[in-house]
Parts: structure tokens; sequence; C-alpha cells
């Protein structure tokens, strides 16, 4: 008998629920028979500290000539990136510790990517766009941050980690990269950004989680 603990739901929804049993190991949880519908990520570490979470029974795969990013909704100019074209933006580099709301911590991580401010201000947001919405390959994990957030200066969507492209289970090619917030914020195998009225709930927001997850001063802990 192997206990998995899946990606955890607040304590005021009860994490009672969301702590699952599976005989017979991870093959069997991969293939998400005894999970909920709601909650299926797959924690595994390969080492350094990540767990690999996801919603999805596969991972979205890349492939760099058909792959692209559409950056859309209430912009004046609406822009679909291919991968090359991505990196040919001006990239910026950080440092920075990797929080999940769970309690695990990945320390100095080296993230490479464009700034999502530098991405908005190609689109132009209309003035009445208050929310970032991100959307995953993997349906159906989406998620959003205030126009505020978005501009943060060390918000990226990075391509590069630790010196390397981004591996697969981490989000390749692009993920959201948000550190003064939790890892749920932070998602992985982006595939369109729009522009929206407001920020909205996103899957762990609509499971009990902070919309507003800054590290140390949001729920779940
Ligand atoms: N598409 C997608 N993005 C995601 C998730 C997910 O399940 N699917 N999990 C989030 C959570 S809860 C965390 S803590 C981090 C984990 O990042 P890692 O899988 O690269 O370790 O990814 C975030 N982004
Ligand atoms: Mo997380």
């Amino acid at each position: 008998m192997e206990k998995v603990v899946s990606e955890q739901a607040p304590k005021r929804l009860g994490r009672g629920l969301f702590l699952v049993t599976v005989a017979g190991g991870l093959s069997s949880l991969w293939w998400g028979k005894s999970l909920t519908k709601a909650v299926s990520a797959i924690p595994f570490a390969p080492g350094g500290g990540w767990r690999i979470y996801t919603v999805a029974p596969t991972m979205p795969t890349f492939e760099p000539a058909t792959w692209r990013l559409d950056v859309g909704g209430l912009v004046e100019k609406p822009m679909t990136l291919t991968y090359d074209e991505l990196r040919a933006m001006p990239a910026t580099s950080q440092i920075r510790d990797f929080h999940c709301v769970t309690g695990w911590t990945v320390s100095n991580v080296h993230w490479k990517g464009v700034r999502l401010s530098e991405l908005l201000d190609r689109v132009q947001p209309h003035s009445a766009a208050l929310g970032v919405q991100f959307t995953s390959a993997e349906v159906p994990y989406v998620d959003s941050l205030s126009i505020f957030q978005a501009k943060l200066p060390d918000v990226l969507l990075a391509y590069e980690m630790n010196g390397k492209p981004l591996p697969r289970e981490h989000g390749a090619p692009v993920r959201l990269v948000i550190p003064e917030m939790y890892g749920y914020k932070n998602v992985k195998w982006v595939s369109r950004i729009d522009l929206v009225e407001r920020p909205e709930d996103g899957y762990w927001e609509n499971l009990g989680y902070d919309r507003d997850a800054y590290v140390g001063h949001s729920n779940g802990l």
C-alpha cells in the first residue's frame, strides 16, 4: 500500500477529502482511476525538491515547428508568436525561490524568459482590461492575474530553467513565473493569454485557494 498525497485543498475545504491512498502505486494514479475528477495532481519528484503537478492524464507535447502562443482578448493588436519569435524577444534572467502552497520550496531556481510586461506592451491592452487570463495547453488548467500583478517586473514567461530549455514536465516550452506568488499561479504549458475585464478564478481558486496568492499572505497554509 502506497500513500500518495495530491495537491491539497485549503483546510477550510477539508484536507481529508484530498488525501488519496492508492493501492498499486503511481501507475494507477497516473491513469487517474482512483482520483476524484477535480484533483488528479501527479506528484513525482525528479530531484531538486520539485514535485510535478498535472491535472490531466497526459502532459502536453511541444513541437517547435507548430507551437504557437496567442495573445489576444481586449487588446489593440492581437499577436501570435512562434517559439522562435518568443525566443527572439528581449530576454531577462532571475534567480528566485519557488513555493508550493502545500509547503514545499525549491530554492534558487534560475529562470530565463520574456517579461510579461514586454508582451503586454506589444499587444496594447484596452483600458477596460483589468485582468490577464492564462490558458494552459493542459486542459482544464487556467489562472489569471490582475493587470497590476501581470506587470510586476519579475513576472516572466519562462522558457529556460537552470540553463536549459524548460523540461516538458515543468511546462515546456513556456510557463508563467510569478515568484512572489504560490506555485499554482505559475501556469505550465501556457498556450494563450487573454486580456479580460477582470481577473477570474482559476483551477485552484475554484477549489478554494485565494486568487491573490502572495507567498505568506494567502490561504492554504
Ligand atoms: N498546467 C498546469 N500548471 C500548473 C499545475 C498543474 O497541475 N497544471 N500545478 C501548479 C502547482 S499547484 C504548482 S506547485 C506548480 C508546480 O510546478 P512543477 O510541476 O513544475 O513542479 O505548477 C503549477 N502550474
Ligand atoms: Mo502547488
